[in-house]
């Protein structure tokens, strides 16, 4: 008998909103409810794409904004290929900490780079591939800065300025409006709990 294909889960938005956290409690949710999870994380979750996003996140030489975004792609093909795929082919749930719109947020309105470029890529690696449910965790960056600040050392991202940041948050906001079907915004400023209850109303209807 063929299985029936998990869903795909994404958690989008700025720095500090709260996604490692929330993903947590979503696996946990969809557990209790009986389902397989996979919980995974971009750039990385394939040894390959851990070993991206190192060369991403802690790389201290400059890197032009061309290079950054393909090997966004090529830890996100592995990732796709390698887990992803394997997993809702399976029947479980995949439940991802940010995936191909931190792509269009970060090196599209961040760092400048066209949309039809990101876009051409994602055609070529995504091959159709849409998450069933993007939430995204909206906060302003001050907000969002402050609590990753309070963890000490910075990656390349965090230490961009607020313009940069805004720029990001934008694109998750616009984003979110084009595909109010498959997109969910919360306010990711408020207190845990309210967040909390917040988003168990989005996964109780949604899911
Ligand atoms: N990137 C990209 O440029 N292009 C791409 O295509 C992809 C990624 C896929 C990955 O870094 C970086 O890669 C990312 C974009 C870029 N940029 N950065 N930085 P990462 O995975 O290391 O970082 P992150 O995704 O931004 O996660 P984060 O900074 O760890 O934040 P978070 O996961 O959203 O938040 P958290 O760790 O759950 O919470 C942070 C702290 O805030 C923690 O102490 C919480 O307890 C606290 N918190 C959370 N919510 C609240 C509320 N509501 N109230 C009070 N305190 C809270």
């Amino acid at each position: 008998m063929r299985r029936k294909r998990g869903r795909f889960i994404v958690l989008e938005g700025g720095e500090g909103a709260g996604k490692s956290t929330w993903a947590v409690f979503i696996r946990d949710w969809l557990q209790s409810q009986g389902r397989k999870v996979v919980s995974t994380r971009e750039p990385g979750g394939t040894p390959l794409a851990e070993s991206i996003r190192k060369v991403l996140l802690e790389g201290r030489d400059h890197m032009p904004a061309e290079s950054e975004l393909m090997l966004m792609f090529a830890a996100r093909v592995s990732h796709i290929k390698d887990l992803i795929e394997p997993a809702l082919m399976s029947g479980q749930d995949v439940v991802c900490d940010r995936f191909v719109d931190s792509s269009y947020a970060y090196q599209g309105a961040g760092r400048g780079l066209r949309r039809e470029l990101i876009s051409a890529l994602e055609r070529m690696s995504l091959q159709g591939l849409k998450p069933d449910l993007v939430l995204v965790f909206d906060l302003p960056p001050v907000v969002g800065l402050a609590r990753v600040q309070r963890r000490g050392a910075q990656d390349r991202f965090e230490r961009e300025p607020l313009a940069f940041q805004t720029r990001v948050r934008r694109e998750f906001l616009r984003r979110a409006r084009l595909a109010p079907r498959r997109y969910r915004v919360i306010d990711a400023s408020q207190p845990l709990e309210k967040v909390r209850v917040d988003l168990l109303k989005v996964l109780e209807k949604t899911l």
